[in-house]
């Protein structure tokens, strides 16, 4: 009689996870939309203005109404973050996005969020949320190339497949996606690479992560550097970033604007170098002398892609230099900042940027 019971009711329990399991699968997922503005929010004066637009005009609310396919895939709520166009963006703008995200995602009734974003520096914000969002639920940052006034409009079908993505199972783990042109690409390796055709955003030689193509994500590769719930850095009391910029290279450069920049109190220094973050003669005592005072200084390049190698174009363990790896200066300028919230040691840094 005892055995009888038992196997009663372990069937029982064993019926109750099935169940379970197979409502969690069946479930919509629950998706938040996060509205920043941007070109995606755009209104134009006629359907064939896809330059001299306005960014930053359609509310949250309006963009989900647009897409009433958004109610097939998922519950999607929304709100309004901010209503700016995305050269706009700062890095108090960061802090209140990445904190408004954590504290969504650890809420267990949200499965994934939606980002809508300018995108001009759509590249920017993915990769500083890649570095201090801690959950393994999918952020996926989106925007649009036209203006919601255009003929073919990218918005709207951008931002279908960002919710398909966001509450896709397999998108869980991959760190902040880009979901633009039916293309799935890692936050840390993407970057706009033309400044008004809807293919615009690559990982190019890092490539894709996956495409979305019949109302799923496909994915093929994932992101080697850590991320997300992996890194170390945490914003959730921070109100402000260390002042890190960027000093761009070119033939014929002086030391102007290293000088300006360390004189205006940058804690941290992108060089933009030319070639493999190539130190001209009239920079490189500039630079110095900013180490010198305690500036933090990153051998980035310009060129775009590959590695800016380590003691290559510069004697980085004399200068007490670090070197940006793979990272272009935008993206080296983020992780700059918030190594700059954990330690000053420039071995320490070295190693975030290789981690990262
Ligand atoms: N100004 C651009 C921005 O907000 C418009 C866009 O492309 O989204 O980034």
């Amino acid at each position: 009689m005892f055995l009888k019971s038992i196997r009663a009711w372990f069937a029982l329990v064993l019926f109750m996870l099935c169940a379970a399991t197979a409502h969690a699968a069946a479930r919509m997922p629950n998706v938040v939309i996060l509205a920043t503005g941007g070109t995606i929010a755009g209104t134009g004066a006629t359907s064939t203005t896809t330059v001299g637009y306005t960014a930053a005009k359609v509310g949250v609310d309006d963009l989900i109404k647009a897409v009433p396919e958004l109610k097939q895939v998922a519950h999607v709520t929304g709100e309004q973050v901010f209503q700016i166009a995305s050269e706009n963006m700062s890095n108090e703008h960061w802090l209140t996005l990445a904190k408004r995200v954590n504290t969504l995602l650890a809420k267990p009734d949200v499965d994934g969020i939606v980002i809508t974003h300018g995108t001009d520096t759509i590249e920017e914000t993915a990769y500083f949320l890649d570095l201090v969002v801690k959950s393994k639920k999918p952020v996926v940052v989106v925007g649009a190339m036209r203006p919601s006034t255009a003929i073919s409009a990218d918005g709207p079908i951008n931002l279908y497949n960002a919710v398909l993505v966001a509450g896709s199972q397999d998108a869980i783990g991959k760190g902040v996606l880009v979901v633009m042109n039916d293309q799935i690409n890692a936050a840390r390796d993407v970057s706009k690479t033309n400044t008004t055709t809807t293919d615009t955003f690559k990982s190019t030689e890092l490539g894709l992560l996956g495409y979305v193509v019949g109302n799923q994500p496909h994915f093929y590769r994932a992101s080697t550097r850590k991320h997300t719930v992996d890194t170390e850095f945490d914003v959730s009391n921070l109100n402000a970033l260390p002042q890190v910029d960027i000093a761009y290279t070119y033939a014929n450069v002086g030391p102007t604007a290293v000088n300006a920049l360390v004189a205006a109190g940058a804690k941290g220094l992108i060089h933009a170098g030319v070639g493999d973050g190539s130190l001209p003669n009239k920079v490189r005592p500039a630079l110095s002398a900013a180490r010198e005072k305690g500036v933090v200084i990153v051998r980035a390049s310009r060129v775009g892609q590959g590695i800016v190698a380590r003691n290559g174009e510069a004697n980085d363990d004399q200068l007490d230099f670090v070197v940006a790896d793979t990272l272009n200066p935008q993206k080296a300028r983020i992780l700059l900042m918030l190594a700059l919230t954990k330690t000053n040691d420039t071995k320490e840094i070295q190693r975030m940027f290789y981690t990262y």
